[in-house]
């Protein structure tokens, strides 16, 4: 290959790196997916006094975007929308996640704050920020 050109595909690829990155980076800062954990342990009370039931709580994403719930706790854990006070609210239900690595996913289309809560223990409840 001639110099010249040599010169011109690493031009190409720089631009091709550079729109790549601002294609990357334009969802307002929030990821579109997200994975937040049913901590370990959480299947005991307590966890709730450090907001560590769901790991990270609360979790923002982009509209569009993904959660999915891995249950590495060892015991089996629903993902279910609404609150414990008030109950399901009908948005998203995982029914029963089994212990060991099971999950669950939701994707979100609505901007908005999502509360949901574990049905089994009631202590454990979380946000989804969509924005
Ligand atoms: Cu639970």
């Amino acid at each position: 290959m001639q110099p010249k050109k040599i010169g011109i595909g690493i031009v190409v690829i720089i631009v091709i790196g550079i729109i790549a990155a601002a294609v990357g980076g334009s969802s307002g800062g929030a990821p579109s997916n997200a994975v937040v954990n049913n901590a370990l342990g959480s299947s005991t009370p307590g966890c709730e006094d450090t907001n560590s039931c769901f790991d990270p709580n609360p979790v923002t994403i982009a509209m569009g975007g993904t959660v999915t719930w891995e249950n590495v706790d060892n015991a089996a854990h629903t993902v279910t929308s609404g609150s414990p006070a008030d109950g399901p609210d009908g948005v998203f239900d995982s029914s029963l996640i089994m212990a060991g690595g099971a999950s669950f996913s939701h994707t979100f289309d609505a901007a908005g704050t999502y509360d949901y809560f574990c049905m089994v223990h009631p202590w454990m409840s979380g946000v989804v920020i969509v924005r």
